[in-house]
């Protein structure tokens, strides 16, 4: 018993001793854990520590790299600032004498400009000159033809008449010599007498026939004109004393074409018997216009009177 009691002890005391261990380790244990831990913290620690320590660096360097280049881009900027204002204030003057000259070709533009519209004014007057005077210049050209044919028809119409002239004078100039007094020449180579007083148509007419003559024949328009150029109430050899309205001429032909019977002639008297039978025809040129002149008139009155040698 009591060795039961003395081992019993024994073993009481071994198994105080071994839990003491047992605690001493699981402390040695838990501290050991724990130094773990804190060597594992300390590590990630230092490894934070040193990982943003060196990203600051890397910043730094970085920002010190920025800055270096911002300053060199800076001092680049200052020195293009001061070249460019440099520059600038040596354009100054220029731009101020551009400006001048700009202003000046302005005013010459604006003067040219103004000149320029006076000059198209200027233009389309003249224009509507011009036109005018190429019509008048027209018209002139057409009117410079007519009269270019009418001169040359009046040339034409001259040298005839010279030649006649220089016909009739050579004519004259051989008749003259033999030419009676009172007689005066004219066309168809006929002598013509105008009296110098007045008688009735068949005295006239025996006065005639004693200058070897008879009262004139009209014979053409010509004849007719020269004959009112005596500018007399003279009898002419027209007659229709022995058949009332057949005239004939003092020769026997009858009137054909020309006749100049004023308007309303022959009328025989008319209805006034104081005017009697009207059957001998006289020029009246001195109350008519020519060369419609004839009328027929008494006998019996005193004309003067016209007489036609035929030659
Ligand atoms: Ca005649
Ligand atoms: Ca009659
Ligand atoms: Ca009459």
């Amino acid at each position: 018993m009591i060795n039961r009691n003395g081992a019993t002890r024994s073993v009481k005391t071994e198994t105080h001793l071994s839990d003491g261990r047992l605690r001493l380790y699981r402390l040695a244990a838990v501290c050991l854990g724990v130094l773990c831990v804190l060597q594992v913290t300390l590590n990630i620690s230092l490894r934070l520590a040193f990982y943003n320590r060196g990203n600051e660096t890397v910043e730094r360097d970085q920002l010190q790299t920025s800055y270096n280049t911002l300053t060199e881009e800076r001092d680049q900027l200052q020195t293009s600032y001061k070249t460019l204002t440099e520059e600038r204030d040596q354009l100054k003057p220029i731009y101020n004498i551009l400006t001048k000259e700009r202003d000046q070709l302005q005013t010459r533009y604006n003067t040219l400009t103004k000149e320029r519209d006076q000059l198209q004014i200027s233009y389309n007057t003249l224009t509507k000159e011009r036109d005018q005077l190429q019509i008048s210049y027209n018209t002139l050209t057409k009117e410079r033809d007519q009269l270019q044919i009418s001169y040359n028809t009046l040339t034409k119409e001259r040298d005839q008449l010279q030649m006649d002239r220089d016909y009739l004078t050579s004519k004259f100039s051989n008749l003259k010599q033999t030419c009676p007094e009172g007689w005066q020449i004219k066309l168809e180579s006929s002598w013509y007498f105008l009296s110098t007083e007045t008688k009735s148509w068949k005295e006239s007419r025996q006065d005639c026939l004693k200058r070897g003559a008879d009262l004139v024949i009209i014979n053409s328009d010509l004849e007719q004109e020269f004959l009112l150029s005596f500018n007399k109430r003279a009898w002419i050899g027209l007659t229709d004393s022995v058949t009332e309205g057949a005239w004939k001429w003092v020769d026997g032909t009858p009137l054909t074409i020309p006749s100049y019977w004023y308007s309303q002639q022959p009328d025989n008297g008319g209805d006034n018997p104081a005017n009697g039978e009207e059957d001998c025809v006289e020029l009246n040129t001195e109350t008519w216009l020519p060369v419609k002149a004839w009328n027929d008139q008494s006998c019996l009155d005193n004309r003067y009177w016209i007489c036609e040698k035929v030659v």
